[in-house]
């Protein structure tokens, strides 16, 4: 069986969970205790040498980054649903992958890590800045449609939902993004939605 190594506060494993919830596919959770620095101890090292969450172990294939663990779970599906095989659909699903890692984290994952985790050295008035920026890009991309890409949930949308979804803990209000708050409403809607602790009551 699969095995996720995550921990419930850390939004990036939150979208595998989300991605493996949505499929029914059954796997084994194991929690990675990073307060305690599990994470940087030679044994989780020797899964992923950058020391972080999420990783995935299937077998003998160990594979990090919630995004790279996101396409290959959906491409393994073969079915198109998660991850469409048509190149140019495909390309631009993988655009929101890159935001995700990109403006995503730079902006609303970053604000977060400063207020909720106390990590100060992230300065935050650019934290902010940048989550203003992406927030603004998605209320307007989502003003005539249902989800990021196509004409139904994608791994575009996990990619971008969780640190989206939780930018209150980075003291950023959606109230202003009424578009993005209910995209967030439909992606919570989803049959087989995972809920996360800080995010769902
Ligand atoms: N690019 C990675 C980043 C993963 C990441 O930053 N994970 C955080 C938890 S959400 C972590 O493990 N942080 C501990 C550290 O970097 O020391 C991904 O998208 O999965």
């Amino acid at each position: 069986m699969i095995k996720l190594h995550g921990h419930e506060l850390s939004g990036n494993s939150s979208k595998v969970r989300l991605l493996l919830g949505l499929t029914g596919v059954p796997y084994e959770w194991v929690r990675v205790d990073l307060m305690a620095g599990e994470h940087k101890q030679p044994a989780f090292l020797a899964l992923n040498p950058f020391g972080q969450v999420p990783v995935l172990e299937d077998g003998d294939t160990i594979l990090s980054d919630a995004q790279a663990i996101l396409f290959y779970l959906a491409a393994r599906q073969g079915d198109g649903q998660w991850l469409p095989t048509d190149p140019l659909e495909q390309a631009r699903v993988v655009r929101w992958l890159s935001t995700a890692a990109g403006e995503v984290r730079q902006g609303p994952e970053s604000a977060r890590l400063h207020h909720l985790f106390g990590v100060k050295a992230i300065p935050i008035e650019r934290a902010t800045e940048k989550a203003a920026f992406i927030l603004n890009q998605l209320e307007q991309h989502l003003s005539d449609r249902l989800w990021l890409e196509l004409d139904r949930p994608t791994i575009a949308d996990i990619a971008v939902f969780p640190y989206v979804a939780l930018a209150g803990d980075g003291g950023i209000d959606l109230a202003p993004y009424p578009h993005v708050r209910a995209w967030i409403a439909r992606i919570q809607a989803l049959p087989g939605y995972v809920p996360m602790k800080g995010l769902d009551a």
